[in-house]
């Protein structure tokens, strides 16, 4: 099996310090966590940046310093800023991550609307998906397919059918939040996916280490951080993004599969 990719989701928009004090908000914590978590083994940081009190933000100018201060500690690390941002920011605000310099190699492609907890939808209308696909070939930059459910899978589809995605593809199944987070679900996501693709899965909350083991086991790769997980076990939670990488880290060893390092996660990913 191909080395294992991990994905380190350090921060999101929506975690907060009142539900475990080591979410990073400041540049400073930001790259803290990132470091830890590459030092951990992880090769992908998904990156989203916060106000210093730890209002989400989508601006360019805290995206450029968090990315730079990241890549003085992390100089190989693959960074993949967010094109999600939080829910209810407009499509410009949310694209500014990928106007930084240099233009970021990888970022993400949200490819559908989808429930967000509560009363939060996180909108992604079909004009949105296909506008941000373009903008991102155009610059050269390889979107990681964020798809919460089957239906997603199929609007990527129809955005690579329309010329939009260069081929590979690669999908990231983010499985807890709208759809469930089971291995049948999982099965069900990867089976849905074109030939010759790559995938990594991220279960949220609980399912974090499940969905692990099993983008592990069926040759997929994993993201993990305080984005979808705060806990390193039922009630203990972590006290790094570090942390949770090493418990990846381990359970792909007790399995045999050895981690790629970022330049080896560059060739995987094409
Ligand atoms: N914060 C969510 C509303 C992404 O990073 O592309 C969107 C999100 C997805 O986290
Ligand atoms: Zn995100």
């Amino acid at each position: 099996m191909e080395k294992l990719i991990i994905t380190a989701a350090i921060c999101g928009a929506e975690v907060t310090k009142q539900q475990n004090p080591a979410v990073p908000y400041t540049m400073e914590e930001i790259v803290r966590e990132a470091k830890s978590a590459y030092d951990s083994g992880a090769s992908v940081i998904h990156l989203h940046v916060r106000e210093d009190d730890g209002t989400p933000t989508q601006s360019k100018e805290r995206y450029q310093a968090c990315v730079e201060g990241i890549l003085e500690q992390c100089p190989d690390v693959i960074i993949q800023p967010s094109t999600g941002g939080a829910v209810g920011m407009t499509e410009s605000e949310r694209l500014q991550p990928i106007e930084i310099t240099p233009t970021p190699e990888f970022a993400t492609l949200d490819c559908g609307t989808l429930n967000f907890g509560g009363d939060d939808i996180f909108v992604n209308t079909e004009n949105t998906i296909f506008k941000f696909a373009k903008i991102m070939k155009e610059k050269g930059i390889k979107p990681e397919l964020e798809v919460f459910d089957k239906g997603m899978i199929d609007i990527a589809l129809k955005a690579h059918k329309k010329g939009l995605l260069a081929e590979p593809l690669h999908f990231d199944f983010v499985l807890g939040v709208q759809m469930s987070a089971t291995m049948r679900d999982l099965v069900f996501m990867v089976e849905s996916i074109p030939p010759g693709s790559t995938w990594t899965v991220a279960g949220i909350g609980r399912s974090a280490f499940e969905m692990a083991a099993g983008g592990i086991l069926m040759g997929g790769h994993v993201r993990i951080g305080f984005e979808d997980n705060l806990y390193l076990e039922k009630g203990v939670l972590a006290k790094s993004n570090g942390e949770l990488v090493e418990k990846v880290v381990k359970i792909a060893k007790m399995f045999g599969r050895e981690i790629a390092s970022p330049n080896e996660a560059r060739k995987i990913l094409s």
